[in-house]
């Protein structure tokens, strides 16, 4: 018998052993924060309370909440790193989020006993202006929404961090983020040192558009919202595995920093393996219903991810432009193949990636520029993991379809320009983002090797 298939079938009758010792009535099941009731609302930030008031004795006591964000914010402390850009990307973050849960739910019982982690379904037109509602500052809209008022005290614990605005509309679409999320297993995980398409397109993209702590590993999980954002990646990995089962690239690959975190889990999710199946192994399940919206994805950049379109509006701070010969195909797809694009030392930013006729002025503000040329983009974060021993740069590959860009394709026949057009979206630390202006900073933080099509 071949080795993988062998490998695939001992994994599975594990998983069923485990499976069947597993009783349902055992579940717990997360929900999004829009759906919780006003009690089960009270005692999640209950328990956030109680984990963060044992920060103020003692900042890395453990279960304390300095503690479980330090983990993902200052890996040096915690014997490692959180782990980005690599296949372990979803393994380290659900790990990291069952022990931040199994903290809250010890932090007071038996009042906290079964507090879960509720999510942010950021592919849902928001309940608030931009965010759930209880994020937000609205204390009547938050009474509408749970239908009594909320403990402002608790409230406050919510929505009190600086974020970025946004327009009142789905942040990635449900076509967009359940297309990526059924990749094949190498570009869903991605490898050893570079992460899958989903955490480079859509995660990083999501951590610079929000803004606030959340523009950089280093602050991230300062802002509670950090926990609900990152359950619903964790979501997207859940539903996946419905209908995909990767087997882990590498099951023994310790999770960084994830001892053995409360006696509610003393074994503790240590190992990538130890997390690929939430129901049997960590004794969870989701209550998530997709957007009913058929799953097709629109044919522009624009059309899809308009969000992020609208943020292309703003003057960016910095234009790299590569002239590039014609693809060899002028018919079909092509990929624009973005390499060595560097990790910048402090910045978070966001690039915007063009293809034009070469000689054309450049005018993304140009609605109609934009509508023809914009074909993608890339999002950055601080390189603070580059000293972790993961690579200080990533390469990116655009899909573009040219029968959804005739102007693409008919330029294609001659010399192009590739524009990248960069955005920083907020500074380590920095709450609101960067003035956009070009500085010398961002001029030799923002390199990129080359542009070429494939
Ligand atoms: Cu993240």
């Amino acid at each position: 018998m071949p080795l993988f298939l062998y490998r695939f079938l001992s994994a599975s009758i594990a998983l069923l052993l485990v499976a069947s010792f597993a009783h349902a009535a055992d579940l717990r099941t997360r929900k999004s924060i829009d759906d919780l009731s006003a009690d089960e609302l009270e005692t999640y930030i209950h328990a956030v309370k109680k984990v963060r008031d044992k920060s103020t004795t003692d900042p890395l006591v453990q279960f304390s909440y300095a503690h479980m964000a330090g983990l993902h914010n200052i890996p040096a402390l915690f014997n490692g790193a959180c782990m980005h850009h690599t296949y372990n990307f979803w393994a380290w973050h659900r790990a990291h989020l069952i022990n931040y849960e199994d903290a809250l739910r010890a932090s007071d019982p038996p009042r906290t006993a079964n507090v879960m982690v509720p999510y942010w379904d950021w592919t849902k037109k928001p309940s608030g202006k931009r965010f759930p509602v209880v994020f937000e500052n609205d204390t009547a809209a938050v009474t509408a929404h749970y239908g009594r008022p909320i403990d402002p005290a608790l409230l406050t614990i919510l929505s009190n961090p600086p974020r970025n605005s946004a327009p009142s509309q789905p942040w990635f679409p449900w076509p967009v983020v359940s297309t990526a999320a059924r990749t094949g297993t190498a570009s869903f995980l991605g490898t050893a040192s570079d992460g899958g398409d989903f955490e480079k397109d859509i995660h990083d993209a999501m951590h610079g558009f929000v803004g606030g702590a959340l523009c950089c590993p280093s602050s991230a999980a300062d802002d509670v919202i950090f926990w609900s954002f990152h359950t619903f990646f964790d979501v997207v990995w859940w539903w996946r595995q419905q209908s995909i089962t990767d087997v882990p690239p590498c099951e023994d690959c310790v999770l960084n920093g994830m001892a053995p975190q409360t006696a509610l889990r003393p074994d503790g999710p240590t190992m990538a393996k130890n997390v690929t199946n939430p129901a049997a192994q960590l004794g969870y399940t989701y209550q998530f219903t997709p957007d009913a919206a058929p799953v097709v994805l629109a044919s522009t950049y624009s059309d899809r991810l308009p969000v992020l379109a609208e943020l292309s509006l703003q003057r960016p701070a910095l234009v790299r432009e590569f002239s590039v010969n014609a693809p060899a195909s002028t018919s079909g797809k092509i990929a624009v193949a973005l390499q060595q694009v560097a990790a910048p030392a402090d910045i978070a930013y966001m690039a915007f990636v063009y293809v034009y006729p070469r000689g054309a002025a450049f005018t993304p503000a140009d609605a109609q520029f934009r509508n023809r040329y914009l074909v993608g983009h890339v999002a950055r974060w601080p390189s603070q993991h580059a000293q972790a021993g993961h690579a200080d740069s990533s390469d990116y590959l655009i899909s573009v379809d040219l029968a959804s860009y005739p102007a693409v394709q008919a330029a294609a026949s001659g010399p192009l320009t590739v524009s990248v057009a960069i955005h920083p979206q907020a500074q380590k630390g920095g709450p609101t983002p960067l003035a956009p202006q070009a500085d010398a900073d961002l001029e030799r933080n923002t390199k990129i090797g080359s542009v070429s099509f494939k």
